[in-house]
């Protein structure tokens, strides 16, 4: 299980946080997610068979790419 933190920069308010952690957590693996508009981070916690590629790409296809992996 794996924990880490990325920043998204394109979260502006409650309902991008509601897409990204509706969104994250029909991947399999997700284990938990937590948006932040205030600070456009997002941390989630994984395992197998999710990957920060497949996270990563998650996030740019719903609008959401993040600018630290
Ligand atoms: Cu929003």
């Amino acid at each position: 299980m794996t924990t880490k933190t990325f920043v998204a920069p394109d979260i502006s308010c409650n309902h991008c946080v509601m897409a990204i952690q509706r969104e994250l957590g029909e991947l399999d693996g997700i284990q938990s997610v937590n948006a932040e508009a205030d600070t456009k981070k997002v941390t989630i916690t994984f395992e197998a068979p999710a990957n920060l590629e497949k996270i990563s790409a998650l996030m740019k296809e719903i609008g959401y790419p993040i600018s630290n992996n």
